[in-house]
């Protein structure tokens, strides 16, 4: 993990939850804000939207991506696109964020989206599989920034039991192998339990391998 050179400490190890492994802390303060950073030219270029479910209702997140693909959403369903709703191609994916992936995922193919998910204090997301990618033996890494998330795993089959954890600021959690196909969700955001964002909220990055 010598690519973040800057870093005073070890990388934390992780701890495996129903097959995800969850590695709390995994980003310094200064990773952080160098992200957050690139973020906001990622949303200059391609600005935040609220994509419409296939079932006709605004989603609570607004998002935007950053990569080849991004993902949407609207009445005819769930996809990948290569441009943005405004017709602009997505910023490529920063760096700061590839090299996150390149160190917790080293022999994974290169992530040709950066989903990125922005929750007010209000936002959730509905339990889910990430399941628009064709290549289901390449894992998805999720990148927790600002106010914590109370995330929820289940198994590959709906309905099943499940189990919660917070993903705090910094955090990073690979969804890879045999849960790669499990429902997840966020059940509610704490709102005010990160200074990260000046007005608050969750910001959620998920790299995927789309082809
Ligand atoms: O916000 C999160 O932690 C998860 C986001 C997610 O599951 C998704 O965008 O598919
Ligand atoms: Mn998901």
């Amino acid at each position: 993990m010598s690519d973040f050179p800057d870093r005073p400490g070890a990388r934390p190890e992780p701890a495996e939850i129903r097959g995800f492994l969850h590695y709390s802390g995994w980003l310094t303060g200064d990773e952080q804000r160098g992200i957050l950073s690139d973020l906001r030219a990622v949303a200059r270029a391609a600005p935040l939207f609220s994509p419409m479910t296939p079932y006709g209702r605004p989603m609570s997140v607004r998002m935007t991506s950053a990569g080849k693909f991004g993902w949407t959403s609207d009445r005819s369903g769930y996809r990948y696109a290569a441009a943005h709703p405004s017709g602009t191609a997505w910023p490529p994916i920063p760096d700061s964020i590839l090299r996150v992936w390149r160190a917790v995922v080293p022999g994974a193919r290169e992530p040709e989206c950066c989903l990125i998910n922005y929750y007010g204090a209000e936002a959730r997301m509905g339990l889910h599989q990430d399941r628009d990618e064709r290549d289901f033996t390449q894992p998805v890494v999720s990148i927790s920034l600002g106010d914590d998330g109370l995330f929820r795993i289940g198994g590959t089959e709906r309905g099943g039991r499940t189990q919660s954890l917070w993903l705090r600021s910094g955090d990073v959690m690979v969804m890879g192998g045999p849960a790669r196909l499990c429902y997840h969700g966020v059940d509610r955001i704490a709102p005010g339990t990160s200074l990260l964002l000046p007005k608050g909220g969750r910001i959620n990055l998920t790299l995927r391998v789309v082809t």
